[in-house]
């Protein structure tokens, strides 16, 4: 069975959507530790809630970036996950770090990337006047917000939409899109082609794999 472990800052509900589907839907996966490197993450409350072990690390005991992510590596390390998971994460990650991870590190961004990386997306997305808008799950690589593209979902601007009011139009969006796209990870069905993300028939793994598929 493969082992997830997600990293976030906050609120935590795209990891609640994240462990719900994990439990319902069966995957073929469990989630070995849910970190954050805030303390009163709301999130880290939900995931014990659910039964998670849970663990802190405060970037703001470590005197730069590259000693916290090194810190942070050896945590998720000592779990040997398939797959590490940015739930709301809010601190960027050195060049290093991501290369460690590369090809099993996957964020989920609350814009229609290319457009509007970094923080403050639905107030980018209002003042730039754009009609739909949207979150992406991609693979990190060192370049921020700019890795290949697994998901989108895109929704409505609408008149009179505030920062509040977008991005919770938004959030029910991803709580769709990211479990998917992990899933899809942990089935082995994303093939990653320089910048491109090809998702294969269900079934196809298995069959490369030389296994019988409706066995
Ligand atoms: N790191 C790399 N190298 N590449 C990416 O694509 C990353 C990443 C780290 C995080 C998530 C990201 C997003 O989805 C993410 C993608 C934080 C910031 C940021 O500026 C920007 C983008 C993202 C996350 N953080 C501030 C910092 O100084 C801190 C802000 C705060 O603590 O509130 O690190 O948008
Ligand atoms: C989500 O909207 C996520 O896309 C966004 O933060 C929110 C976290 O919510 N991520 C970023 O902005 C990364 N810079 P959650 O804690 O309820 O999942």
């Amino acid at each position: 069975m493969k082992s997830l472990l997600i990293l976030i800052s906050g609120r935590g509900s795209n990891v609640e959507a994240i462990i719900r589907a994990c439990q319902t839907e069966q995957w073929p996966a469990r989630i070995a530790t849910v970190i954050s490197n805030r303390a009163d993450a709301a999130g880290l409350e939900i995931a014990r809630r659910a039964g998670l072990r849970t663990e802190v690390l405060d970037h703001r005991a470590f005197p730069d970036r590259a000693a916290f992510d090194a810190a942070l590596a050896e945590k998720i390390d000592a779990h040997a996950p398939d797959l590490v998971v940015l739930a709301g994460f809010l601190r960027v990650l050195t060049d290093g770090f991501v290369e460690h991870y590369a090809g099993r590190l996957i964020n989920i961004h609350p814009s229609l990337l290319p457009a509007f990386p970094g923080l403050r997306t639905h107030r980018q997305a209002l003042e730039a006047g754009v009609k739909v808008h949207g979150a992406t799950v991609h693979f990190v690589t060192p370049t921020l917000d700019h890795g290949p593209i697994i998901a989108q979902a895109a929704v409505p601007v609408l008149p009179g939409d505030t920062e509040e009011s977008l991005a919770a139009r938004v959030l029910e969006q991803e709580h769709k899109i990211f479990p998917q796209a992990l899933r899809w990870f942990l089935e082995d069905r994303l093939e990653v082609d320089g910048h491109l993300v090809r998702l294969r028939p269900e079934g196809a793994q298995a069959a490369r794999a030389g296994k019988a598929v409706n066995a």
